[in-house]
């Protein structure tokens, strides 16, 4: 996968690109990250690459001409990749999307800055327009980043051999129940009996309903989605959580509690 960034503030991306994981996938040739200082390619003698909005108003618009010498310099190195612009117009960003950025061969980040980019710029050039969250950045570095590292992680290689497996834990969406190393007791607090036990049934079960018990206290949303199967109703039914779960799964999936016969 050939990430192509481009910015103003190129300073930014260093570290987060050179670090860990990335650095790793970047070194094994398993990615390839190249930057553009979109300053570069601007026309005038002071290197603009913002202006005032016409029609007035509040901030500046990054002008289009630069924009656009800095792609077609990206595609004479490297032709016919999806541009993508980080911008909180965009649609939101989450897992399924890594996972369709992911089956890409040459993806083009533009990072916006200021108050957006010239329309006629993303209306010529853009193909997909992303937002990573409902909260205010200065930037889309940052957003870039996070395409970038959620992406990389998914590619054949980068993550070794815990790859499918974390995958997996994801697709499911629950949340990950709570986790404990050594010492046994830290400041007073024990670490939970169960998984203590060296029974590895009685600690997946325990994992399980942990896991259940969280997500439906931070992340409710989550249960909608979810699937169990007859012995994890079983389960479920035994914890006392059968009646929430059935709740947040508004009803119209309780035919599984009933029918297993829980
Ligand atoms: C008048 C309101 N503007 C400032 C509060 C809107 C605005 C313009 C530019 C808000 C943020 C930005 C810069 N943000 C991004 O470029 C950005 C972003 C984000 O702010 N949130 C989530 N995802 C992204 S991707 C790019």
């Amino acid at each position: 996968m050939l990430f192509d960034i481009l910015t103003i503030f190129p300073n930014l991306l260093d570290s987060p690109l050179n670090e860990g994981i990335l650095r790793r996938a970047r070194q094994e040739g398993l990615i390839r990250i190249e930057i553009t200082d979109i300053r570069d390619f601007a026309c005038d003698k002071h290197a603009m690459t913002d202006d005032r909005p016409f029609g007035g108003g509040e901030g500046m618009v990054m002008k289009p001409e630069p924009l656009a010498a800095a792609l077609k310099c990206v595609r004479q190195r490297q032709q016919a990749g999806r541009v993508i612009l980080l911008s909180p117009q965009g649609r939101l960003y989450n897992q399924q999307v890594a996972g369709e950025l992911a089956a890409e061969t040459h993806l083009v980040l533009i990072c916006g800055r200021y108050e957006g980019v010239d329309e006629r710029f993303r209306a010529a050039y853009v193909d997909d327009e992303i937002s990573i969250g409902d909260y205010i950045l200065t930037g889309g570095e940052l957003a870039a980043m996070v395409v970038v590292d959620s992406v990389s992680r998914l590619l054949p290689g980068v993550l070794g051999c815990s790859a499918s497996a974390e995958n997996d834990t994801f697709s499911r969406s629950l949340l990950k129940h709570p986790q404990y190393t050594r010492p046994r007791v830290f400041e007073g607090q024990d670490v939970p009996e169960e998984l203590l036990s060296g029974d590895h049934a009685e600690i997946a079960v325990y994992r399980f309903i942990s896991s259940v018990q969280r997500t439906i206290a931070r992340r409710p949303d989550l249960i909608s989605r979810e699937h169990f199967s007859p012995e994890e109703k079983k389960l479920l039914k035994r914890a006392g959580l059968d009646g929430i779960i059935r709740k947040l799964q508004d009803g119209s999936d309780c035919r599984g509690f009933e029918k297993d016969g829980c």
